[in-house]
């Protein structure tokens, strides 16, 4: 069975992958490359294909800016069935973007410093992959120098967002309280999502509106980091965010090690780490909830729910093992009914919460791959292999999707998954999850 399934799962990925040497994370509804969906992509890759797992991770970081910024969208080919695509986001009105590929202005989780790892651990030829990371290590490095450098205004050791688009969780109930601040002029565009997903599974144009008028300011100021830290209505620290910077940063110090020398490099993680950690206990730990959870830097107010980002610090190690208990209890109490597959986006117990749209409640595997290796770190074995069956019950019984009704009985004969089909990730973690 799970031979089959590895099966099916490699000739999705290898079906979207493009002879630009990029993958598309789902056919039709995303024709790009998306950075936090290449760093997986390339983690399933290397399981059995070492040279397209290299060349997802070497394409692009060929799109990284001068200022070390690396774009959360790259426009490999001229595309109109997707929306907003390079000519609303203007890469170029930034002096220091790529002049080899057009992307966006914004970025998404820094997951490349520990794909690296992740590649490493998985090749065979682990000589031949000391070399690849030997070539590219810097490139992460220097983008991880952008994000301190740039993103964390008041030196706490926590990067901001400026974009929901920024979290990867797009659609979040989180950013509900953030919408509540603004109002955005009422755009005309034309949806393309929408044309290849049901609309009641995709955000509404109210919350697009919103979307854009971010990006809007944005473009105003040239994408200048410190206008926009000065000026742009959404600005957070998301608890996911910021653990995968954190994880990246274990990792790098890790390779570095690896390689040898590169003291200055190392002692500089070993400082961001130390801040980093430290900051995300101190100001992003919800004692009364028990959960990790998001700050709103421009309103200066912590953003009371949980989501599945809320356990992310477990990946990252940031918790200690009392505090890593507590949140594991969190997460079972709220989220981990025997009626409920782990883990749902957001907290099912919340009124916001809606099994089938987008971020607001769905299970997605990448942060189910996340919250795996999180539970194993510290021990717990149980619930972490809960979380990797859960998953690979979730894809044998719905499809290779991009989300997941976390409901176990949803009163339907046929039930599939939502969102894209043959979508990428999915795909590429189950395949670690199966292999490991
Ligand atoms: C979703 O986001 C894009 C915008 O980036 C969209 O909705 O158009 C999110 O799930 C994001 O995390 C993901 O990287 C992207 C591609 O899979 O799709």
């Amino acid at each position: 069975m799970s031979e089959n399934l590895i099966n099916r799962a490699i000739d999705i990925l290898d079906a979207n992958f493009q002879d630009g040497g990029f993958t598309i994370p789902s056919k039709g509804l995303y024709p790009f490359q998306w950075k936090w969906d290449s760093g997986f992509i390339a983690i399933g890759f290397a399981h059995y294909d070492i040279i397209k797992a290299k060349t997802e991770i070497k394409t692009l970081l060929e799109a990284q800016w001068d200022n070390g910024f690396i774009p959360h969208i790259v426009f490999h080919t001229e595309d109109d069935s997707y929306f907003p695509g390079a000519d609303f986001h203007r890469s170029d009105l930034h002096s220091k973007s790529s002049k080899k590929y057009r992307s966006t202005g914004m970025t998404q989780p820094p997951v490349t410093g520990f794909v690296l790892q992740e590649m490493y651990r998985t090749a065979e030829n682990k000589e031949d992959m000391l070399h690849f990371i030997k070539e590219h290590i810097d490139k992460v490095y220097q983008n991880h120098i952008y994000f301190y450098e740039n993103r964390d205004p008041h030196n706490e050791g926590l990067v901001y967002i400026y974009h929901n688009w920024e979290s990867g969780t797009d659609n979040s109930p989180v950013w509900d309280d953030i919408w509540k601040t603004m109002s955005p002029p009422e755009y005309t565009f034309e949806r393309k999502d929408t044309t290849h997903v049901d609309a009641s599974q995709r955000p509404s144009k109210r919350e697009y509106d919103h979307y854009l008028h971010i990006i809007e300011i944005a473009k105003e100021h040239h994408y200048d980091d410190a206008k926009i830290a000065e000026l742009s209505p959404f600005l957070v620290q998301d608890p996911l965010f910021n653990a995968i910077l954190i994880k990246s940063n274990e990792a790098l110090l890790g390779l570095y090690e690896l390689i040898g020398g590169h003291e200055t490099e190392k002692e500089q993680l070993q400082r961001w780490q130390e801040k980093s950690i430290s900051g995300v206990n101190s100001k992003l730990f919800d004692g009364e909830l028990g959960a990790y959870v998001h700050y709103d830097l421009r309103n200066n107010i912590p953003i009371r729910h949980l989501s599945s980002s809320s356990f992310s610090p477990l990946f990252a190690g940031i918790p200690n093992q009392e505090r890593a208990k507590v949140v594991v209890q969190t997460m079972l109490d709220r989220f981990g009914g025997d009626d409920k597959y782990l883990c749902a986006s957001f907290d099912p117990t919340n009124e916001r919460f809606n099994p089938r749209k987008y971020w607001r409640g769905p299970v997605w595997i990448n942060m189910n791959w996340l919250l795996y290796y999180g539970l194993k770190r510290y021990g717990f074995m149980e619930t972490a292999q809960r979380i990797k069956d859960d998953s690979i019950e979730l894809i044998e019984r719905d499809g290779f999707y991009e989300y997941f009704d976390c409901r176990k009985d949803t009163g339907e004969e046929n039930r599939k998954g939502y969102g894209g089909g043959n979508f990428s990730w999915s795909a590429a973690l189950l395949i670690d999850l199966l292999k490991n």
